[in-house]
């Protein structure tokens, strides 16, 4: 791992420095957006491996290229582990990040002009759910369920009410900043009585339900969920598709050669040596204390007069309305954190009346806080710099101190791979 720094430092001086600084951010900054997290130092050698110098279009056993016996081997081993761990009958672990991915499901199991039940954007659901600015939104129809606004939980009888009127092809529930466990029972439900397909993009939690802490959609029959490898799984930035074995030759035809070519075979050795790590004992430990932590922090900050949508947590993440607690909007919000050594992203509320670039709230998650050891009493420490530095935002000496506490407190839990 030493050589490829020094010889980068030798012949590229430039790209060198940047990637130390970046080295530099992570070690002295607490990363707390929740979907990021640090990968393990093995997946970070495989995807410098030679696996990125191989082209292997199709699927094991059916190359267009030759010399595929290895490349064969690990993606077997990749979507073996995806079943295993997700008790389902059918893993593609080609697709490049998350939106391909979900875009293969769209293209592969509809016809363009379709209705798809989603989640609205501003109430927790992703920009390929649907959002008019996406190339989805305008290839298929969406119609979208909201959450309620007093309590943030999800009207079933109106999203039933919504599928008898619209007739969708496909529900879809999922989110990127919603901070509540699903009921995909219901969900089953609405899709049976007018004959949909249910997908559940869980890219977000997907390392909660490999670790058994929230609910797994196919125990409730679903046909199809995906997640990115990089979020709470803590493996490479990718994609998989996992469904019912009937829909595996659709799924794959349009993954490959539908809407991608060569498959990126370090990221997918990367993917299988995540899911084996995924399948150890130790995972479930690790997602137990990344909800333990979310939940630690979301009462810190609750006691400490900050307003959470939905009022807490059942997963990594919570939505802090910045607007409301602190008179500050999220960018703001965002930008004091950073300047404290705290990384957050801004973040919409349900139904915010401010633009996505300047919302009401931010997003925070603890999987990779977890990933470096904290525990609760970080997360409470974490809780009282958060809310000291929002409610003094004109106290610029105050973030520099707490930006130096930040940093003594990350030195005493190393990123994996930076040691
Ligand atoms: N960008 C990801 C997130 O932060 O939630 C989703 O794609």
């Amino acid at each position: 791992m030493r050589a490829y720094r020094e010889l980068l430092a030798a012949s590229d001086p430039d790209v060198f420095a940047t990637l130390s600084g970046e080295e530099a951010r992570q070690r002295s900054g607490i990363e707390l957006i929740p979907s990021e997290n640090y990968t393990y130092p093995e997946v970070l050698a495989v995807l410098g491996s030679v696996f990125t110098n191989k082209y292997a279009e199709g699927y094991p056993g059916r190359r267009y290229y030759g010399g595929q016996e290895f490349t064969d081997r690990v993606e077997e081993l990749a979507r073996e582990r995806a079943c295993r761990l997700f008790r389902c009958e059918h893993a593609n672990v080609q697709p490049l990040s998350g939106s391909p991915m979900n875009q293969a499901v769209y293209l592969g199991l509809l016809e363009p002009g379709d209705t798809i039940l989603a989640m609205d954007l501003s109430h927790g659901g992703h920009l390929t759910h649907g959002a008019p600015v996406s190339h989805m939104g305008r290839l298929f129809r969406f119609v979208r369920y909201k959450t309620d606004p007093a309590t943030g939980a999800i009207d079933f009888d109106a999203v039933a009410a919504l599928a008898r009127e619209h007739k969708p092809r496909l529900v879809l529930c999922g989110y990127t900043s919603y901070p509540r466990d699903l009921d995909y029972a219901a969900f089953k439900n609405v899709a049976d009585a007018v004959g949909a397909y249910t997908m559940c993009d869980a890219s977000h939690y997907a390392g909660l339900v490999a670790g058994g802490v929230m609910g797994n959609p196919f125990d409730c029959g679903f046909d199809v969920v995906t997640t990115t490898s990089h979020k709470s799984l803590r493996g490479p930035r990718g994609g998989m598709i996992l469904c019912r074995r009937e829909l595996a030759a659709r799924i794959d035809k349009s993954v490959f050669p539908g809407l991608q070519g060569g498959p990126h075979m370090n990221v997918i050795a990367g993917i299988a040596i995540t899911l084996g790590k995924a399948l150890d004992p130790a995972f479930a430990d690790y997602a137990r204390r990344v909800l333990a932590n979310a939940r630690c922090l979301a009462a810190s900050l609750t006691a400490r007069g900050v307003k959470l949508v939905t009022g807490g947590t059942d997963n990594h993440m919570l939505v802090a309305d910045t607007q409301a607690s602190f008179g500050l909007d999220g960018r703001a919000a965002e930008g004091l954190l950073d300047e404290a050594g705290m990384t957050t992203n801004k973040q919409i509320l349900p139904d915010d009346p401010n633009p996505p670039l300047r919302p009401s709230g931010i997003r925070v998650g603890t999987p990779a806080a977890t990933t470096r050891g904290m525990g609760e009493a970080e997360m409470e420490q974490l809780a009282g710099w958060m809310a000291e530095v929002l409610s003094r935002p004109g106290d610029a000496e105050l973030r520099r101190s707490v930006r130096e506490d930040v940093a003594s407190l990350c030195a005493r839990f190393p990123v994996p791979g930076l040691e």
